[in-house]
This record gives C-alpha cells, sequence and structure tokens, in this order.
C-alpha cells in the first residue's frame, strides 16, 4: 500500500507540511482546480503542481479528479471534443509521472450530504445524510444549497441539465459511460496511467437523477464495458458500504484479488436504521464498517496501490474544508498503517 493524503491546493488550510509530518506518508491527491470540466489541463500548471508537492519530499501521482463533462456523460453531440481533451489530460499527466487517476460519473452532482457539521455525541463534528432531510431538499425552487456542493449553475441551468437528464434512461447512461470508456482507454493504456472510478456517494438515485455506480453487478458490468487493468476502481468503503446491502469485506476482497482496485478511499460509516447514515470516525466500532477486515483482505492479495483516509469529522475546534480537516484525517491515516504494520509481522 502507498499511503496518501488529499490536498486542494495552496488555498488549502493542510499545509503540505502538515502532510508531510504524518508517518509513513508516500503522495499527495490533488488536482488543478481552476479549469473548468471539459478543458485541457496546461502542462505549466500540472508541472508547478508537481513541482510544489515534489518539493515537499512527496509524489505527484495520483490525481483526483478529471472532472467528465455533462455532455459526455449525457451523450450530446459535443461530447467528443470534451473527450478528446480527456485524452489529452491523460496524455499530459502520464508525462508528468501520474500513475492514476480518480474520476467519477454521476449525473450533475458529486457526493450528497445533507448536513456538514452534525455534532457528534462526543462533540465533534461530521457529514452525514439524513433521509428526512434529504426529503425537504428540492434542487428545482431554487431553495437549495446543497451542503458542499459548490457549483457555477445558476436555478436556470440547472433546470436545464434536470430536463436533459429526464431525457435519458439508466440504460443510456451506461451506453454513454461505455463510449466514453471505449475512448479513453487505449489512451490510458498507452499513457500507462490507471483510471479507477469512484462510486456514487450515496450508491442510490438522488433527486430523480440516475446512479449507476452502486453496487456488485453493476461494479461486475463496469469492469466488463471494457475489460483492461486500466479500467479500474477507486473502491470508496464509505460511498458503497453507506448501505448494508454492499458487502464491503467480500467487494474489496474480490475486486483486488482481480487486480482492478487501484485506490482505496477508507472511511467508516455509520448506518442508521431508517437507511440515512453518518460519517464516523475510522476506527471500525464508531461505525458499520470493519476497517480491520478491509485492509486484511487487501494484505492478504498484495495490493500495492495507492490508500487514503478518506472524509474526517472535525475535531479539536479546527475548522475547513468540511471533510477535509487535517487532524482526524491523520489519525485514520495513523490507524491504517497501524492495522498494516501489524498485518506485515503478524502475516
Ligand atoms: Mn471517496
Amino acid at each position: 500500500m502507498k499511503l496518501s493524503f488529499r490536498w486542494y491546493g495552496s488555498d488549502d488550510p493542510v499545509t503540505l507540511n502538515h502532510i508531510r509530518q504524518i508517518p509513513n506518508m508516500h503522495s499527495i491527491v490533488t488536482a488543478v482546480y481552476d479549469v473548468p470540466p471539459g478543458e485541457l489541463w496546461s502542462r505549466d500548471s500540472i508541472a508547478a503542481l508537481k513541482q510544489e508537492v515534489e518539493s515537499a519530499g512527496l509524489h505527484f501521482e495520483v490525481i483526483e479528479s478529471v472532472p467528465v463533462h455533462e455532455d459526455i456523460k449525457l451523450g450530446k453531440p459535443s461530447r467528443q471534443q470534451y473527450i478528446e481533451n480527456y485524452k489529452e489530460n491523460i496524455r499530459r499527466l502520464g508525462e508528468a509521472g501520474i500513475r492514476c487517476i480518480c474520476y467519477n460519473f454521476m449525473p450533475v452532482f458529486d457526493w450528497t450530504r445533507t448536513q456538514l457539521d452534525k455534532e457528534l455525541p462526543d462533540g465533534s463534528n461530521a457529514l452525514v445524510y439524513y433521509k428526512e432531510q434529504l426529503e425537504k431538499m428540492d434542487p428545482l425552487t431554487g431553495e437549495l444549497s446543497l451542503p458542499g456542493w459548490d457549483s457555477s449553475y445558476t436555478k436556470e441551468s440547472l433546470a436545464a441539465v434536470f430536463a436533459e437528464y429526464n431525457k435519458i434512461t439508466e440504460e443510456d447512461l451506461w451506453e454513454n459511460l461505455r463510449y466514453f470508456l471505449s475512448e479513453i482507454i487505449p489512451v490510458a493504456e498507452e499513457a500507462d496511467v490507471k483510471m479507477a472510478i469512484h462510486p456514487d456517494d450515496p450508491p442510490w438515485p438522488i433527486f430523480g437523477l440516475p446512479r449507476i455506480i452502486t453496487c456488485e453487478a453493476n461494479v461486475d458490468r463496469f469492469l466488463k464495458l471494457v475489460d483492461s487493468p486500466y479500467n479500474g476502481l477507486t473502491l470508496c468503503t464509505g460511498s458503497l458500504g453507506c448501505t448494508k446491502a454492499n458487502d464491503m469485506v467480500h467487494l474489496v476482497d474480490k475486486y483486488s484479488a482481480m487486480g482492478r482496485i487501484h485506490f482505496m478511499h477508507v472511511r467508516n460509516v455509520k448506518i442508521l436504521d431508517d437507511g440515512s447514515f453518518e460519517e464516523s470516525a475510522h476506527f471500525s466500532a464508531c461505525g458499520s464498517l470493519d476497517i480491520v477486515a478491509i485492509m486484511k483482505v487487501l494484505y492478504q492479495n498484495g495490493f500495492d496501490g495507492y490508500v487514503r483516509p478518506d472524509h474526517g469529522r472535525m475535531i479539536w475546534g479546527e475548522t475547513g474544508k468540511p471533510g477535509y480537516g487535517l487532524f482526524d484525517r491523520a489519525l485514520g491515516a495513523s490507524y491504517i498503517n497501524g492495522i498494516w504494520e501489524t498485518l506485515q509481522k503478524l502475516g
């Protein structure tokens, strides 16, 4: 395993110097953030990012994310130019030493939570998804400010993109994903960059928009769309794992044994009785996932890809980007290190 940490660039209150002080830290997971989805990333921006990360003594090998333009997901005729740009970004990132690109194929909304600062019994704050809060949200009324979702959509443009998704079925979304992969995976193979799709978070339809990377049958289908090791997964335990329908130990075991997991997001979630969930500390007993069992199957399958602690709570008075503070993610990293070292030494 190569331990990594997400960093949002020079505006991130968590600095590279903070991150380098976490034991066993290998690489930084970041992106060029000032380019709209679908556009080219300049070689200069990529080189500057690489230089900044490497001068802090860390590796620059993972990008999260190169966003996929909505026209690609919608299968519009205009998609081809965005796909050509995507291919060129893969080539440029490969030349700069990037070996893994995380992306997702969720329509309109990325990860969805209903509250970002829920106070847990221990006084920490966490991101939560409460079904009753979600039912009161309507993205089309304009009242919605979806926590954590910073988008350039106006009310009108959001209504327009919803109308476009109304015209496509889940099968259309699958076909649009298949087409995208058939175009980019040969480029990824040539550039030696492993593509790693992030599952839908949460793994069910939101606001009537389809979601397809949600469960074992669909991940199986996804991997077969283009059956190449370069068409792989970011296995996010907290995303697929926020429903009991997904057995995370089984899924991590199965897909790591197949060599199709390139990037692990390790995070714990507490599933509530009504299907809502709260993000929790990484420690297994704090949530519904057995993190030791997950790390153990990775170890047994000889996993040598990237692992990062995913969202953390806000603890010790820290303020900052929800889910992406320093302290709880550093605790998560140390917990992962402890499990891994134990597995190595005790086999
Ligand atoms: Mn994740």
